[in-house]
């Protein structure tokens, strides 16, 4: 959004109900009344509701539920966020903050849509992302050597939950990128990287948050708006979703670079929603790797699994909750 539209929006939310007229609002901008109108007209199309009425002038009667650059920025509490682009549509944030990361945007851009029609998750795989969701991909220039990043994505994930968790929702993790609320995925993380000699050059991490359960839900998914029935917090609106979540992976992100993910690993395992259990993981081709019980996560980021008295620590896989009644039998 343009800064005059931002000082346009500015002034509606500061007038309230009183509301504010065309020509003071020319003024105080230092534009055209015709400048106003324009303004007024691009923000009615973004979904602001705006009235005019005669003797008062313009007043904000709406503002939409999308997370939008000029309400999430007010929210944000973070000093790293620098930089942050918003989007109705694109194809993938990540794609839009590697292209940004590659021209050279500094560490703290973020790339906000508010849908997306290419969504991707890890492998290959698709990210559903309809309206109603929070879609977002935030530049990292981390200073240490491409060796010492492969927790990253976990502390992506404890930052999501963070977030959630500032919102009053009880979020759990499942190693290695998935943050659950109940029993169904409610945020996906992706971790994009490029490398010099040993160095990373930038990491792009997405998440996806899905907030307003749509007609179609994926299967085996969460909506936020599904969790506050029972804890009585109405569902929060979209840009209070993107701003918490961008909060807590600044949080997390920061203690990462002060103390590695020896720091955080204790957070990690406390909402494991695997700890105990008797899982299955499998590589990127399918084949197993580990079949045993989740004994937890070790400070490089591996999910340490026991099987038959020894213990293998995976950093890459698939895992799949084995059901209770198998666990019971193999117990
Ligand atoms: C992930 O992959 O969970 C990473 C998802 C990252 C999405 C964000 S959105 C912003 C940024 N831009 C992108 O293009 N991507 C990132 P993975 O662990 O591979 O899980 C993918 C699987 O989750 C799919 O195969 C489905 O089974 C399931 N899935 C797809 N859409 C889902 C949704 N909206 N909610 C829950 N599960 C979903």
């Amino acid at each position: 959004m343009t800064l005059r539209r931002t000082d346009v929006l500015a002034a509606l939310k500061g007038s309230g109900a009183d509301g504010i007229s065309g020509e003071t609002l020319a003024r105080e901008l230092g534009i055209s009344r015709a400048a106003v109108a324009k303004h007024v007209t691009a923000l009615r199309e973004r979904g602001y509701g705006i009235a005019a009425n005669v003797g008062v002038g313009y007043v904000l009667e709406s503002v939409p539920d999308l997370p939008l650059v000029d309400e999430v920025v007010p929210l944000l509490a973070s000093a790293l966020w620098v930089r942050i682009e918003g989007k109705d549509e694109t194809g993938s944030t990540n794609d839009d903050a590697k292209a940004l990361a590659r021209s050279g945007t500094p560490e703290g851009t973020a790339v906000l849509a508010a849908r997306q029609t290419a969504g991707r998750g890890r492998l290959g795989r698709a990210w559903e992302s309809p309206s109603g969701g929070v879609y977002v991909s935030v530049v990292l220039r981390p200073d240490a050597p491409l060796a010492e990043l492969t927790p990253l994505p976990l502390v992506v994930s404890i930052g999501v939950a963070r977030g959630l968790e500032s919102l009053g929702f009880s979020a759990g993790l499942k190693w290695p990128n998935d943050v659950w609320i109940g029993d169904g995925k409610v945020a996906g993380i992706l971790l994009e990287t490029s490398a010099e000699a040993d160095r990373a050059e930038w990491v792009v991490a997405g998440a996806g948050i899905n907030v307003h359960r749509p007609q179609e839900p994926v299967p085996g998914a969460a909506y936020l708006d599904d969790g506050p029935a029972s804890s009585g917090l109405p569902s929060p609106g979209l840009a209070r979703v993107a701003a918490a979540v961008l909060d807590g992976i600044s949080s997390a992100y920061a203690e990462f670079g002060v103390a590695g993910f020896g720091g955080l690993v204790g957070e990690y395992e406390e909402h494991s929603v695997l700890a105990g259990r008797s899982v299955t993981v499998r590589d990127r081709s399918g084949s197993m790797l580990a079949q045993g019980a989740v004994e937890g996560i070790d400070p490089y980021g591996r999910l340490l699994v026991e099987q038959e008295g020894i213990v293998a620590a995976i950093a890459a896989g698939d895992v799949t909750l084995r059901p209770p009644e198998t666990e019971a039998k193999g117990a």
